[in-house]
């Protein structure tokens, strides 16, 4: 079988929560202290699975990770019953989920070996984020535990801050040819952190035998970061030879698209002008963290929120694109209104892994009827709501540990409890 790109998105974990946690991130900073809806969250993330596999594209999933994350509070002392206000939302978060975080991915065709590198991310910059990596680790080393075709390295030293594929593109004539990485950091945020450090980017490049000639470094402008893009997703995403971008996306922008065109000369380039869309508004609506998707039938379209239909210059914008000459035809909208909330668009969500679907394992690929079991799982285990004052129930913990277990038993994984 030829290698497809196959999206695992992050099943969306029990104990969803707003508790602004990430400074950098307006919306999770502006809906701190809302009472989440894990359930519905749950369900609109599996409604865009189900979404995109009726597209005829190819899905998979990853899983949420324990929360409470104990192991991760006895390194710091405590347990989830004494956990300061300081530690507890941070052991609780369902941060998971965003699933282009979990790691960095160099498709076999790009690689020294042949074989498809990923790299699990260390996300040390955010607290409740940083302790994610050990379980992520556990589970791509279980999915893609074919060594003939695949690398799953750890992640690089924390010294350095990495948050994956969201700081990550390729551009390639198609998924299964050679492609052209580009590697997007940081150096400055105007008040906010960087979350992506150049030397991160460069670590993994190595470390995933990259050819330097087909490998791009670009700093992500700070204004971008000032303006809440955390990530370089909330700002660009490319797919095969379109590179989707917002004007303000890169530091130095004229120098990135030389450099790109250069080593890249089919680069078709869809520029969004601060005139039509200000920064903002891309942020707000998340118009770049849109699913760039190539179809069954070779056509290009976006995976939009809700949110970009509702914000009007972005919709305007994106109707006279998909009416135009461009290579992006048509627009699909999903709502993910729990987790962008949060901060996090359809992009966010999943994990663009170019692989052939018969080297990966089957218990991590997605079809309606497994979607209609964890979904079956998710309506009997998944709480309801969660209050910023739930985090402190006793009664919480075996509620989410019991959730979680029933989702490994209904999907086959209990070897990763
Ligand atoms: O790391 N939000 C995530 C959103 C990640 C979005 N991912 C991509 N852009 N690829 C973050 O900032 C909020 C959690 C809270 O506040 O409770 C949060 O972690």
């Amino acid at each position: 079988m030829p290698l497809v790109e196959i999206n695992f998105d992050g099943i969306i974990g029990p104990s969803h929560n707003y508790a602004g946690l990430s400074l950098g991130n307006v919306a999770s900073a502006s809906n701190k202290g809302l009472v989440s809806h894990p359930r519905a969250a749950a369900l609109q993330g599996l409604a865009k699975m189900r979404h995109n596999l009726r597209l005829g594209l190819p899905q998979g999933f990853l899983l949420p990770h324990r929360r409470p994350d104990e192991a991760w509070l006895a390194e710091l002392g405590t347990d989830a019953a004494a956990a300061p206000p300081s530690l507890r939302p941070a052991a609780f978060s369902a941060s998971a989920m965003w699933a282009a975080n979990a790691a960095t991915v160099s498709p076999a065709p790009d690689t020294a070996d042949g074989r498809c590198h990923l790299t699990v991310a260390n996300l040390r910059t955010m607290a409740h984020r940083s302790h994610e990596a050990p379980e992520t680790l556990a589970q791509l080393r279980l999915a893609f535990a074919d060594a003939a075709a695949f690398a799953v390295h750890p992640p690089v030293p924390a010294t350095f801050g990495d948050e994956g594929a969201a700081n990550h593109m390729r551009l390639a004539a198609a998924h299964d040819s050679p492609g052209v990485e580009i590697f997007v950091y940081g150096h400055r945020g105007g008040a906010y952190p960087v979350r992506q450090h150049e030397e991160a980017s460069r670590a993994v490049a190595r470390l995933h035998g990259l050819d330097p000639e087909r490998t791009l470094f670009a700093c992500q402008s700070e204004a971008a970061i000032a303006a809440g893009a955390f990530h370089n997703d909330v700002v660009a995403v490319a797919n095969g030879h379109v590179l989707f971008a917002h004007e303000q996306a890169f530091e130095d922008r004229a120098g990135v698209y030389a450099a790109l065109r250069r080593v890249f000369p089919e680069l078709e380039l869809v520029e969004v002008p601060a005139a039509a869309v200000p920064l903002k508004e891309a942020i707000s609506s998340y118009l770049f963290n849109g699913q760039l998707v190539t179809l069954p039938d070779g056509a290009m379209a976006l995976v939009l929120p809700e949110e970009a239909r509702e914000t009007p210059s972005v919709w305007a914008w994106l109707e006279a694109l998909a009416a135009g000459n461009g290579p992006i035809r048509r627009l699909f909208v999903v709502d993910v209104r729990q987790s962008m909330a949060n901060g996090g668009g359809p992009a966010c969500l999943r994990l663009r892994v170019v692989a052939d679907p018969g080297t990966v394992d089957p218990r991590f690929l997605a079809d309606e009827a497994k979607l209609d079991r964890v979904a079956g799982v998710v309506e009997r285990h998944w709480p309801e709501r969660i209050a910023p004052a739930d985090l402190a129930d006793p009664d919480l913990p075996p509620r989410l540990e019991g959730a979680r277990a029933a989702l490994l038993d209904a999907l086959d994984l209990a070897a990763l409890a």
